[in-house]
C-alpha cells in the first residue's frame, strides 16, 4: 500500500515506544519518591502518534511539541539521555537542564521545542512552514498538539493561513479525549476536530492513533502533499490517555471501564502483532530488551550527571549578556 512503512521502519517504531514507555514509567517512578521536579506529563498508550507521526521526517524539518512531547522527541531521533538529564535538571541535558520537561528542544534534530503554553507550538510551525515557502527549500514544518489546544482562537488562525498560503506544514492532533480534566465532549460541539481543518480547505484524514502503521500512512501522504508545494494537511489521531493529566493529577474523573477498553487496545502490542507474521519472536524479544537496557543506561548516566552550576544558569547573567 502506499506510504506504507517498511519492516525496518516498523521495527523502530517499535523499539522507540518502548523507549517512550519505559522512560516514563522510569520517571512516573521517580516522581513517586519526591525526585523530580514539577509534574511530569506522561503519554502512556499514545505513544504511537508522536513515534509514527514523525518516522518518515528528516533531521532538515521542524517539529513543534506540546507539554506532552516524549513520544514527539525520541521519533524526532533526539537522544534518550539528553531528554533524561534534561528532565532531571542536569547540566548535560539538551538544554543544559534549564528547560526541564516540557520545552526539551534539539536544533540540529529539527526539534524545536515543547512548549507549556497550550497551542503555542501551531502557530510557530507554521511561522516556520512561511519561512520554508520563502526560502524556497523543500523542508516541511509538523506540528503536533492536543484536543485542549484544537479550542485555541489560534488554531484557526494558523489553519486559515497555512490553507491560503498553502504553507508546507502538517497538523497532528492527538485526540486523547481530554484537556486536563475536561473530556472533549464538553470542550466542544465537534466529535471529529478536524472537520474544522476541512472547513479552512485542509485535506483532513482521521486515524487510530494506537496503530502506528495507519498514523504512518496517513501522516506520509500529508507530508508527501507539503513536500510537493501543494500545502497543508491535517491527521487527527484518536487515541486516549490512560495515566492523569500529570503525575500531580489525583484522578477519579475518567472511566476505570474505558481506561481498560483503550488499555486491551495498547499501541505498542499492536506494533509487535503487526511484526510477529514477518520477524520472529526471538528477534523482536531482542529488541525490546535492548531498548529497555538502553532506558536504564541512559537514567543511571542522567541520575550520576552533575546539576548546573548556579553561574550557568542564564538568568544569573545581564540580558545583554545572555543575547
Ligand atoms: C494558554 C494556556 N492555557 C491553559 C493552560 C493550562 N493547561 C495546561 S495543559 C492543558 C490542557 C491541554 O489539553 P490538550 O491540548 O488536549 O493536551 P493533553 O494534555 O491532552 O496532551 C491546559 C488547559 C496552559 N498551559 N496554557
Ligand atoms: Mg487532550
Amino acid at each position: 500500500m502506499k506510504n506504507s512503512p517498511s519492516l525496518d521502519d516498523q521495527v523502530e517504531m517499535y523499539r522507540k515506544m518502548i523507549l517512550v514507555r519505559r522512560l516514563e514509567e522510569a520517571f512516573g517512578a521517580l516522581s513517586k519518591e519526591g525526585k523530580t521536579r514539577g509534574p511530569i506529563h506522561r503519554c502512556d498508550g499514545q505513544e504511537a502518534v508522536g513515534v509514527a507521526a514523525t518516522a518518515m521526517l528528516g533531521a532538515d524539518d521542524y517539529l513543534t511539541s506540546t507539554h506532552r512531547g516524549h513520544a514527539h522527541y525520541v521519533g524526532k531521533g533526539v537522544d534518550l539521555h539528553g531528554i533524561a538529564a534534561e528532565i532531571l535538571g542536569r547540566s548535560t541535558g539538551l538544554c543544559g537542564g534549564r528547560a526541564g520537561h516540557m520545552l526539551v528542544a534539539d536544533v540540529e534534530k529539527g526539534m524545536i521545542g515543547g512548549n507549556a503554553i497550550v497551542g503555542a507550538g501551531i502557530p510557530a510551525a507554521t511561522g516556520m512552514a512561511l519561512s520554508n515557502q520563502v526560502l524556497g527549500n523543500d523542508r516541511v514544518a509538523m506540528t503536533i498538539f492536543g484536543d485542549g489546544a484544537s479550542q485555541t482562537g489560534i488554531w484557526h488562525e494558523s489553519l486559515n493561513m497555512a490553507a491560503l498560503w498553502k504553507l508546507p506544514v502538517v497538523y497532528v492532533l492527538e485526540h486523547n479525549e481530554y484537556g486536563l480534566t475536561v473530556h472533549s465532549s464538553r470542550q466542544g460541539p465537534t466529535e471529529d476536530l478536524s472537520t474544522r481543518a476541512a472547513a479552512y480547505g485542509i485535506p483532513t484524514a482521521i486515524v487510530d492513533g494506537n496503530d502506528a502503521i495507519a498514523v504512518y500512512r496517513a501522516v506520509a501522504e500529508m507530508v508527501d502533499r507539503a513536500r510537493r508545494g501543494e500545502g497543508p494537511g491535517f491527521v487527527e489521531c484518536k487515541t486516549y490517555r490512560w495515566e492523569g493529566f500529570s503525575t500531580s493529577d489525583m484522578g477519579g474523573y475518567q472511566d476505570p471501564e474505558t481506561i481498560a477498553e483503550w488499555k486491551k487496545r495498547d499501541p505498542i502490542e499492536i506494533a509487535r502483532a503487526a511484526l510477529s507474521g514477518h520477524i520472529e519472536d526471538a528477534k523482536l524479544d531482542v529488541v525490546r530488551t535492548q531498548a529497555e537496557e538502553e532506558v536504564q543506561a541512559a537514567m543511571a548516566r542522567a541520575l550520576a550527571d552533575p546539576l548546573p552550576e548556579f553561574e550557568e544558569c542564564a538568568y544569573t547573567r545581564p540580558y545583554s549578556e545572555v543575547l
